[in-house]
């Protein structure tokens, strides 16, 4: 049985269905290659802006197997993004959630989409809950791995795929060189859409966690597969269940978010500019 949902795209090849969104962005952008994608997640909305000069935005439910995103708070628009240094950036506004039950799929294809435009560099970022109170909200992240509490792959039969040193050790070390204080971390995934309950934080914490969210290693794995070098950064916009005393809310990821701004902004601009 297929886990993706009846979108009408479960019988397409998702590699022929990224060539198709790959080509409809070169088309639409007048772009032949890009060099880096970039992946905004909960909070990172404007932290692109610093990185260059938009030359082309697209409306990502034009875009072949994109949808609208679900979540208030993101932007469902790719745009084409030119550094200073000359580089291509292609900037994914939205994602697409596992929550969102469109199937795995459609949970990677904007990675997949990524890597047939010619991105050789894949940069996720997501907002989550820290598990380390020390980590006030607001605070970015460096993902050094993850685990994927997801129970399913991106990956489709026996697709073998090496995940040892997922998450560039390379592309850290420059992040450092742009912060060297920036705190690194162990991501896991879980599906959402609901936040976790206190155990099930205190339990991902028992395994190796520091960061729990409902995105990004699904993508990573599907990046990783298409040979692309992958960076992930997480803005820690709440401490997790349990962990403080207050309850989540997601005004508080919208405001921890905008609190943080200009700094995830320079940030993200200044590792860019390393690639
Ligand atoms: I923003 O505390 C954000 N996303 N799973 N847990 C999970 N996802 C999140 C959280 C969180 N905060």
């Amino acid at each position: 049985m297929s886990n993706e949902s009846s979108t009408g795209t479960q019988n397409t090849d998702p590699f022929a269905l990224a060539g198709e969104a790959a080509a409809y962005i070169r088309a639409r952008t007048g772009v032949e290659s890009h060099d880096v994608a970039l992946v905004l997640g909960s909070g990172w909305g404007a932290s692109a802006d610093l990185i260059g000069t938009t030359t082309a935005a697209l409306d990502a439910a034009d875009v072949p197997g994109f949808h609208a995103p679900a979540v208030p708070g993101h932007t469902g628009t790719i745009r084409s993004v030119l550094t200073p240094e000359g580089k291509r950036a292609l900037v994914l506004g939205a994602r697409t959630h596992f929550y969102e039950g469109r199937g795995v799929r459609s949970v990677v294809h904007g990675v997949r989409t990524a890597a047939a435009a010619g991105c050789k560099t894949l940069v996720l970022t997501n907002g989550c809950g820290g598990l380390n109170e020390a980590w006030t909200p607001g605070t970015p992240v460096l993902i050094s791995d993850h685990i994927n509490l997801t129970a399913t792959s991106p990956l489709e039969g026996a697709t073998f795929v090496d995940l040892t040193d997922l998450y560039s050790a390379r592309l850290r070390a420059l992040a450092r060189e742009v912060d060297p204080s920036l705190a690194e971390g162990v991501y896991a995934q879980f599906t959402g859409p609901h936040y976790e309950t206190p155990a099930e934080v205190q339990y991902a914490k028992r395994i190796g966690a520091d960061l729990v969210g409902m995105s990004t290693a699904l993508e990573a794995i599907a990046a990783r597969h298409a040979g692309m070098e992958v960076f992930g950064i997480s803005l820690v916009t709440n401490l997790a269940a349990g962990i403080s005393p207050e309850p989540l809310s997601h005004g508080e990821v919208i405001e921890a978010g905008a609190a943080a701004g200009p700094r995830i902004s320079a940030l993200l601009a200044g590792i860019i500019t390393k690639l």
